[in-house]
């Protein structure tokens, strides 16, 4: 059973509970690859009295058919929701629009009660390594939030005056302490929510290449000059063959060859995909 849930997490989703009281809105980002896997059960808890905006990360890397489908999902059923490319200007004018649709009724009760317009306290939220910090970056027009393609960079929480209508708080990435589904796990580990480090990525390769044999076969085999349909564990020795990446007894280095094509996909060299289905 995998499980990544280190004290930071914890302390982090304790910080979140005090802080919430503080804010209007919470902006939940979602990995557009993974939106079933990327929704963190604790922290739709912790927002279930706030406006929630549902803002999908990573769209230039998701598949853009299942990405239609999922959107109007969340839309239909949990929240108001967008997709964007957070590290393109472009995502800039549709959050602010979305903010102002969620946040209509206090601008009309503030109204009503004779108070200026004040700054949207906007909470930013989601897994490790979804575009929290990244996003912020492209709100305020600079770089005031470190930002790597790795999970847990964020280590704590830090507010960013974005304008005089908007002020947001960087929250580090949190995941929760058991996954129900292997399926989850999987998606988690694949898209690089998960640090690498804690388990051994064979299985996980072998989850990736099942699943690419089933939605997504012409990628995998195009990308890696593959032919003939056969087992995962075949097709893994068969790319490790392909790349050559070899022992110097010319046994095939199936760890390395596992961690090789799962980096490859959260690169781009095997095209747009989505891991979770609807
Ligand atoms: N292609 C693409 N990359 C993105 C997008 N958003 C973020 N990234 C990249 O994803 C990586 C992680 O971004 P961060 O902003 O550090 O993620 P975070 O959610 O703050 O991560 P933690 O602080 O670790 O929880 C960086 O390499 C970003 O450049 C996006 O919409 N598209
Ligand atoms: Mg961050």
């Amino acid at each position: 059973m995998i499980q990544w849930y280190p004290g930071h997490m914890a302390k982090a989703i304790k910080e979140m509970e005090n802080n919430i009281k503080l804010v209007d809105l919470v902006i939940n980002l979602i990995d557009a690859r993974i939106p079933f896997s990327s929704i963190n059960p604790k922290l739709k808890e912790l927002s279930s009295n706030k406006k929630v905006l549902y803002v999908f990360t990573k769209q230039d890397k998701a598949d853009p058919v299942l990405s239609n489908k999922w959107l109007k999902y969340f839309n239909d059923n949990i929240g108001l929701s967008i997709s964007i490319d957070a590290r393109n200007n472009k995502c800039i004018k549709d959050i602010m629009k979305c903010v102002d649709i969620l946040m209509k009724d206090k601008y009309e009760k503030d109204a009503k009660k004779g108070l200026k317009k004040r700054s949207v306290k906007t909470m930013i939220v989601g897994i490790p390594n979804v575009g929290k910090s990244t996003l912020i970056n492209t709100l305020c027009g600079k770089k005031v939030a470190k930002t790597g393609d790795k999970p847990g960079v964020t280590k704590s929480e830090q507010w960013t005056r974005i304008n005089d209508s908007l002020d947001l708080l960087d929250t580090p990435g949190v995941l929760w302490p058991k996954f129900d589904d292997e399926k989850v796990a999987m998606n988690l580990l694949i898209t690089g929510a998960i640090k690498d480090e804690i388990v051994s990525h064979i299985d996980v390769a072998y989850y990736f290449i099942d699943y690419l044999m089933n939605y997504y076969h012409d990628s995998l085999f195009n990308r890696y000059h593959l032919s003939t349909d056969k087992s995962k564990e075949e097709i893994l020795i068969d790319i490790a063959n392909n790349l050559h990446f070899l022992f110097i007894d010319k046994t095939p280095d199936i760890d390395k060859t596992s961690l090789y094509i799962i980096q490859e996909y959260r690169n781009m060299y095997l095209g747009r995909i989505t891991l979770d289905r609807i």
